[in-house]
Formats: C-alpha cells, structure tokens, sequence
C-alpha cells in the first residue's frame, strides 16, 4: 500500500495508518447500513436529449451494491435506525422537506399518473421570497433541473437513506472505523432547498452535520463522484466547520454546468473552506490521483476529525454518462488512499450507473480501505 500513500503528499511523515488501527484491537470489518426502501423510488423514464429513455437512477444499483458486499463479506449488513426530522432540518429548509414530503400526493390529486418532473423555474430577476400555492410553480422553486423524476416512493427512500447516513454517523461516534451507507436516491446534487440531479436529500450533509452535532469539531467532505456536489457545497458554503472538497468534471461541459468552479473557494466565515478540483472530460487516471493528492493534503491542513466521503463510482471508464477512465483497481487505490488520512470514515453512495460493474467497484474503494 505504501506505493498509494505516496499520491497523498505528506502522509507517509505520520505513521498512524489503517494498520495501526487494527494493531489497537479496532474492529476493522466495515458495516454496512443497507436502506432497503430505496427499491420504492422507482422512474421509469428520465428525459435525455428531448426523448423519455429508461432511467439511469435505477434500483438495480442497489442491488448489485448490495449483492457485491455480501459477496465480499464486507462485514455486517444493518438497517438504518429511525432518527428525528429534527436532524434532516438542521440542513434542508423546512418548507423544502414538507413539500417533498407530499408532493408527490399532490401530483397525483392533480391526476398526474408515474413520476413528477418540474417544468417551470424561477430564475434571475424573478421572486423566490414567496412560494406559490401552484403545484407546478413550487415543483420549479424547489429544484433545479427536469431530470430529477419525483416518484411515489420518492419521500420514503429518501427518508429512510437520511435515517441510514445518521445511523452511521452514530456509529463513527461509537467507535467504528468507518461505515458504509448504502442507499438510493443519491444526495450531493440536493441543496438546502432544492433537489436535482437524481438527488432529494443530501445524506452526506446530514451525516456531516451529525458528526458536528455528535461532538466532531471539523468534519470534511470529500466528493469523488464525477459530478459536483453543488447541493453539499451550497449548505457549507458559508461555513468553516465543514470542508468540502470535490474532484470532478469541468461544469463548463458537464454536469451540474452552474456550480464547482476552482475559483469557488467559500464564503465569509467559509472562505477558504471550499476546494473544487475541475478535470476536464476524459481526463487521465494519473491526473485524477494527482487531484485526489491536492484534496487529501487540504483534508489534512484542516486537521478534520471525520470524514465522510460521497461515493459515486460514475468516474468509471464504462459508465454511461461520465467521462472519466477508473478502472476497478483503481477503485482500491482510492480506497486506501482515503485510508492514509486515518480519519473515522463515512463512506455514502452517490452516483454510478455502469450496473453491471458498481458492485465490484464499490467494493473495490471500501477492501482498498480496509486494507490500507
Ligand atoms: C447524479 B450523480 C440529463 C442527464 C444528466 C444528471 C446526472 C446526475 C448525476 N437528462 N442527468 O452525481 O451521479
Ligand atoms: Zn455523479
């Protein structure tokens, strides 16, 4: 592993790695907390280029994730613990989780049939100060783009994977090494008060803000789905508890476009607290590690006391809509790369739609964890 650990510059000055974890006895089987509702949030259709094709965002995801940790004997598979709303809202507006909450109720009062999909926004110059009574105008206020379908089971998933994020950071309070939530729908593209990108509830951000509660003094954030988390950097903008740091295709052509710029660095007390590491599409392996370096060695400045990583495997040369070349034992590399910071770690799916490879994949980050 020692060939890894020279990608995050300045770790091979600490001795503290993962082995010293199991030298103190740590259990160092990671457990993880499987959100089996996530199978209820199910579109069939998401719009691509102005045609309805079969949804990315499927539950197979899961299942494969789910099937590939079983397989591995990753370590125990637990069900999310119920937690407060309370929680949820210490990142997510109010009004925001109580529309998603019933919207899709009230989709179907208005007789619509499947999934929701916003087709109205408000943007520059317009009011969002007031919310519209119309279900059509509060889909739009509340999200950013139409490729998000709002599904009857939407809420309950969501809900249950928020449940699944605080159930581990509970157990990082309690002593474990690191965990593994796994759940759908993912949640980095979901900002305070909106969703997007196949994203609802920002179960990263709950975990973060967890932790923070918990009693962890910094808590960073490392993104490495190929897309940006603008919902993650959106709640911590403002905020110097909270390091985010994301490693991800250029917005000037890829997705989310509006947000994960180099020059977004924080905001008041937050500045200086953001780091956006933009590679262009069909970047090297090589330039991605050297990212991955520059992110670890600002995690490590920060001095965070956990960690929670947004697991997306869409960096994957065959995913379908990403533009990165990992293979699966880059995936391991990852891992124990993440592993030399030698933080209590919260690993959180997030993208990753090559279903026939997101098992091995994820596998492949979380054993490169624990053996590194
Ligand atoms: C979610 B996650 C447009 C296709 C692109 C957005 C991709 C969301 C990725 N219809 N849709 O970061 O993996
Ligand atoms: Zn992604």
């Amino acid at each position: 592993m020692s060939d890894f650990r020279g990608y995050c510059p300045g770790l091979s000055a600490t001795p503290q790695t993962g082995r010293g974890a199991r030298d103190r006895g740590q259990n160092i089987a990671m457990k993880t907390i499987y959100n089996a509702a996530h199978g209820v949030h199910r579109a069939e259709y998401e719009f691509f280029r102005g045609e309805k094709v079969p949804a990315f965002e499927k539950p197979e995801r899961a299942d494969w994730v789910l099937a590939a940790v079983e397989q591995a004997g990753l370590g125990d598979v637990l069900a999310p613990q119920a937690h407060d709303d309370s929680e949820i809202l210490k990142v997510h507006a109010e009004p925001y989780v109580r529309f998603l909450q019933g919207a899709h109720a009230e989709f179907v009062q208005l007789g619509g049939h499947d999934a929701a999909f916003p087709s109205v926004w408000s943007i520059r110059g317009m009011r969002s100060d007031v919310e519209p009574r119309n279900f059509a105008a509060r889909m739009g206020l509340y999200s950013f783009d139409s490729g998000s379908p709002l599904t009857a089971g939407t809420w309950a998933a969501a809900r249950a994977g928020a449940d699944g994020a605080l159930t581990g950071a509970a157990l990082l309070r309690a002593g474990e090494r690191s965990a593994f939530v796994l759940t759908r729908p993912p949640g980095h593209h979901a900002g305070r008060d909106f969703f997007g990108g196949y994203c609802f509830l920002n179960n990263a951000a709950i975990a973060a803000q967890a932790l923070r509660d918990a009693g962890s003094d910094r808590v960073a954030i490392l993104d490495v789905d190929y897309h940006h988390g603008n919902g993650t950097q959106d709640i911590f903008y403002d905020r110097a508890d909270v390091f985010f740091a994301s490693i991800h295709g250029d917005p000037l052509t890829e997705y989310p476009f509006f947000l994960g710029h180099e020059d977004e660095m924080g905001r008041g007390p937050g500045q200086g607290y953001n780091l956006n590491l933009p590679l262009s599409a069909g970047a090297s392996v090589d330039q991605w590690f050297a990212a991955l370096g520059t992110a670890c060695v600002a995690i490590r400045r920060f001095r965070a006391d956990a960690l929670v990583v947004s697991l997306g495997v869409d960096t994957f040369e065959g995913d379908p809509i990403s533009r990165f070349r990992l293979q699966t034992g880059d995936f391991a590399r990852l891992g124990a790369v993440i592993a030399g910071l030698s933080l209590p770690t919260l690993f959180v799916l997030e993208g990753g739609y090559a279903v026939d490879a997101i098992g091995a994949n994820v596998v492949s980050v979380l054993s490169g964890f624990d053996a590194g």
